[in-house]
Formats: structure tokens, C-alpha cells, sequence
């Protein structure tokens, strides 16, 4: 016991609502003038304010939702103030006679700081001195017994000491998982350190996109052990084979004991099946990926018939997927506008279809063009898919190899034009003219060789005849073409003298039907 009663403070302007619970736990209003001793807790309300007079040079203000306790430094000897923001909760001062009369040191009831001279501002406590100092020395210095036998407020002292602390906060996170993965869930407790427990239950709440069978349900309670600040709980998600984009549940909190508060009760889980999850998840390596994948394939056909395109979707997804198809002539194409009707669109898969078909109506003549292409490109694919192949080649046959369906007409078309070469008689000393016919027409030139020969049965000989060799161009639309061949005036006697034209080389896909004509000379 020191001079305690010795220790004079007063307050020297009171505004606002200030009250003073004693060392007894007696509880006053604070007006100004009055006196003040050690042990006294001074709490401003919201609008108020209280300057004191410890004694020293300078008063000290205790602010708006400060409660503060008049207390000896044992060092010094000088009164001092230990502070503690009150906050938007307020301070219950019953609560505080209590805890007093239940023997708690009222600094204990507050946040142990120390002010200095200058009056504190709330954002500035965390920079005042810290005190070392024992509940037994304070009271003991307030003029009262402080052992805890003599104490007949016992039944308080639990209850008072739980209210004052802040209740349980909880939280549960968001999380996102691979399709098949084991979604772990954390709630966070923040504020409690009593054994508590909070329930927790999965849902497919408004708003969400999972359905019952892509996560098993979980639910239950968590208990948070005395100094536990997080549990968690799992769900397990169904790993499948198709395409379905995110999809969402919803997990919540509930029932928090021992006044206990839920800050953040819903977390949402999200089942991520386009190869953006996390991974690695048991079992299986991860990240899971069911986007689809679109290719066309390359097809022929001949002239005239229905081309069918193949579209082929790898995968398969919840909901239709499209994609758009168009055809078009791209460099490196050979077709022509009028060889094929062209074609656009869109195509729907839905789920469990893996393939697709367009057509394109090819355009049926009778020139030979040889192969001719065209292109058919995918475009503008679903999301949660891709094109693995985009583009595809048309080609249009009428050479005879090509494939049916013809349509119309009965099969494959053959455009293909033929070369032939008649045989020509003469008197001798005459100018034979030969004549190469085509049969057929063709879109660009065509050409074929003729020469003369003497062959195994022939009897001319090589005085007969002038050789003649060449080449013979049919532009289109051209069916004949012809060559000379100049034959020799002589005075003996002969019999009929033969030789042989040949056509040969045949360009432009055209092909030779008679090859060799005889020359006469008679
Ligand atoms: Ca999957
Ligand atoms: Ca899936
Ligand atoms: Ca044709
Ligand atoms: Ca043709």
C-alpha cells in the first residue's frame, strides 16, 4: 500500500455521456470538478470526451469510445492512464462492475495500454508503452482485499469473462477442383478459443449448375477444439466423360454453438472439366479436360453426284454444340463457280451424336475438266470445343475413277475425250492428208503426236514417202485436226506401198483410241 490516496486526479471537462466504475464497482456519472482515484475506470461514450487532471503539467483527454483506468506506475509513482478502444460494440458497464467484483483487474478487462502524456488518438494505442503489472498490484493499490476466496460474485466470473470476449466468427472458402477431384473445403474460425461446433451441409442451391450426380453430398459438424482455428470437410465430385463447363453447388453454414457468428456461410464449389482445374487429384494425373474436338474429312465424287461432307465430333457434351460449315474456292483450288452449288451453315450436335454430314451438289457436263477442288471450312465452334481439323478438300472427278452416289444418273462419270487417226489412200506422188479426231471436249488444250513409220507389214520404203512428225493442238471445242504426208512420183512399177501414222503422247487426260492409220500409195 502506497500513497495511493495521496494520488489526486480530477476531471477537468466532461462532455458527452462519461461515466466512472470504481474500484468497488460502484458506478457514477462523471461531471467536471470532480475527483478521481487510482483504480477508477473512466468510459466515454460515442459523442463524449473527458479532460483530466493527473497532476501533471498538461491534462490528458480520454476520447469519444475509450474506456480507461486510473493507474499507479509502480516505477514512478504517476498516475497514468491504460486505454482501450471501446468501439462500435460499446461497453456494458455492468459488465464491467461485474468483472471488478468478480476480482478480474479492470486493465485486464481492457486492452493493456499504457497512454503517455499526450492525449491517444484510437489509431495510435498500438505505439504507447506496455506496463508490466499483475492484477494483485492494482487492486492492492485500490485499498481492497484481492484474494479470490473472499470473492462472493463466483457464479459471475465464467459468464462475464465469455461475454466479453468476441463470439466466433466463421467462414468457409470458395473452392474450385477437377472434374473427379476431391474438393476440400476450409472454415475458419476467428475470434473464439472455446471447443465449439458449426454444421455444414452441401446444396444445389438457386443459381447453380451441378447436378445431383456430379458430387456426392456431404454434411455434418465440424468442432473447433480450444485453440482450433480451421476444420475441414470434403466432397467428392464424379469424374465423367462429357463436356459440361463449369458447374457449380453450394456449401453452407449453420447452427454455430456458443453464440458463435457466421461471417461468410457459403462457399461455392466449382467442378472444372475443360482442362483448366487444378491438378494433380486422386486418382488420375489431372488437370481433367472433356472438351470435345471437331474435323472434317476430305471427299470425292464423281461429276454430278451429291457430296457429303462428314463433320466428327471427338468427345461428347451436355448440350448441343455447333459448329458452322461453308464451302468456297481458296487458292491452290481448281473448281469453278458453276462446278458445285455452294453450301453454308450450321450444325447442332447434340449430346451422344459424334458425327454430322452437309452436302454439296456438284454440277454434271460433259467436258473433261480432269480433278477439281474446292474447299469446306469449319468456323465458329461451341465453346468447350475445338477444331482439330478444320479444312477439307472437295474434289470433283470425271476421268471414271470417281465414287458414286451420281446424282443424277447411274454411276461413275468418265468425261475423258479419245484420240484417233484414220488411214488414207492416194495415187503416188499424191498429198495425203490425214485427220485426228477427237471425241469429246475438254476444258483447256489438248494435244497428241503423229508420226509416219515403216512397220513390221509394211511395203513401202523409205523413198516412198516424206516422214512427217508433230504435234496437234485441239483448243477447246476442237474435234479434228490434220497432217500431211507428201508421197514420191517414180517410173517403175509397183505394187501398193503402205506405211504407218502413229498418234502418241496424248496430253490433258485425253487418251488415244486409234492409234495407227495406213498410208496407201497406189
Ligand atoms: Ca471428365
Ligand atoms: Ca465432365
Ligand atoms: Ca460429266
Ligand atoms: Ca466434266
Amino acid at each position: 500500500m502506497d500513497n495511493v490516496e495521496n494520488i489526486k486526479a480530477s476531471a477537468v471537462n466532461v462532455a458527452g455521456e462519461v461515466v466512472v466504475v470504481d474500484a468497488q464497482g460502484n458506478e457514477r456519472p462523471l461531471v467536471s470538478g470532480e475527483s478521481l482515484a487510482a483504480g477508477d475506470m473512466v468510459i466515454v461514450g460515442a459523442e463524449g470526451s473527458a479532460e483530466l487532471n493527473l497532476g501533471k503539467s498538461e491534462t490528458e483527454t480520454v476520447p469519444a469510445d475509450t474506456a480507461a483506468v486510473l493507474e499507479v506506475d509502480p516505477n514512478t509513482g504517476e498516475i497514468v492512464l491504460v486505454l482501450h478502444s471501446v468501439g462500435s460494440e460499446g461497453l456494458d458497464v455492468t459488465d464491467v462492475q461485474q468483472a471488478i467484483l468478480a476480482g478480474q483487474d479492470p486493465t485486464e478487462i481492457l486492452e493493456e495500454t499504457a497512454a503517455g502524456n499526450t492525449p491517444p488518438t484510437r489509431a495510435g494505442f498500438s505505439a504507447f508503452q506496455s506496463v508490466d503489472r499483475t492484477a494483485e498490484e492494482v487492486i492492492a493499490r485500490a485499498g481492497f482485499d484481492t484474494a479470490a476466496d473472499d470473492r462472493v460474485l463466483d457464479p459471475y466470473e465464467q459468464s462475464v469473462a465469455d461475454a466479453l470476449l468476441p463470439p466466433s466468427l466463421y467462414s468457409v472458402n470458395d473452392v474450385r477442383v477437377s472434374e473427379g477431384g476431391l474438393i476440400t473445403f476450409t472454415v475458419t474460425r476467428t475470434g473464439g478459443t472455446d471447443s465449439e461446433s458449426i454444421d455444414f451441409a452441401t446444396s444445389i442451391a438457386g443459381g447453380d449448375s451441378a447436378e445431383v450426380d456430379d458430387f456426392t453430398a456431404n454434411s455434418g459438424t465440424l468442432t473447433f477444439a480450444a485453440g482450433v482455428t480451421t476444420q475441414t470437410f470434403t466432397v467428392q465430385t464424379a469424374q465423367d466423360a462429357i463436356f459440361e463447363g463449369d458447374e457449380t453447388f453450394t456449401v453452407n453454414l449453420a447452427n454455430p454453438t456458443n453464440g458463435g457468428q457466421i461471417a461468410d456461410g457459403t462457399g461455392v464449389g466449382t467442378i472444372v472439366d475443360d482442362g483448366t482445374g487444378p491438378g494433380p487429384f486422386g486418382p488420375g494425373p489431372g488437370p481433367d479436360n472433356d472438351t470435345t474436338s471437331f474435323s472434317i474429312g476430305d471427299m470425292s465424287i464423281s461429276e454430278g453426284g451429291l457430296m457429303t461432307f462428314t463433320v466428327t465430333r471427338t468427345g461428347d457434351a451436355a448440350a448441343d454444340q455447333t459448329i458452322d460449315f461453308a464451302t468456297s474456292i481458296e487458292a491452290g483450288d481448281n473448281a469453278e463457280a458453276g462446278d458445285f452449288a455452294g453450301n453454308s451453315g450450321t450444325l447442332t450436335f447434340a449430346q451422344g451424336v459424334t458425327t454430322q454430314t452437309f452436302t454439296v451438289q456438284t454440277t454434271q457436263d460433259a467436258i473433261f475438266e480432269g480433278g477439281e477442288t474446292f474447299t469446306a471450312t469449319l468456323s465458329n465452334n461451341s465453346a468447350g470445343s475445338s477444331i482439330a481439323d478444320a479444312t477439307a478438300t472437295g474434289t470433283i472427278l470425271d476421268d471414271g475413277t470417281g465414287p458414286g452416289p451420281f446424282n443424277p444418273g447411274p454411276g461413275s462419270d468418265d468425261d475423258t475425250t479419245e484420240f484417233s487417226v484414220d488411214s488414207v489412200s492416194i495415187s503416188e506422188g499424191g498429198l495425203m492428208t490425214f485427220t485426228v479426231t477427237r471425241t469429246g471436249d475438254a476444258e483447256a488444250d489438248q494435244s497428241v503426236n503423229f508420226s509416219t513409220l515403216i512397220g513390221a507389214g509394211d511395203s513401202a520404203e523409205a523413198a516412198d514417202f516424206t516422214n512427217n512428225s508433230g504435234t496437234l493442238t485441239f483448243a477447246t471445242g476442237v474435234t479434228t485436226q490434220t497432217f500431211t504426208v507428201q508421197t514420191t512420183q517414180d517410173t517403175q512399177y509397183e505394187d501398193d506401198e503402205t506405211f504407218t501414222v502413229l498418234l502418241d503422247t496424248p496430253t490433258g487426260g485425253a487418251t488415244i483410241a486409234t492409234a495407227t492409220g495406213t498410208g496407201t500409195v497406189n
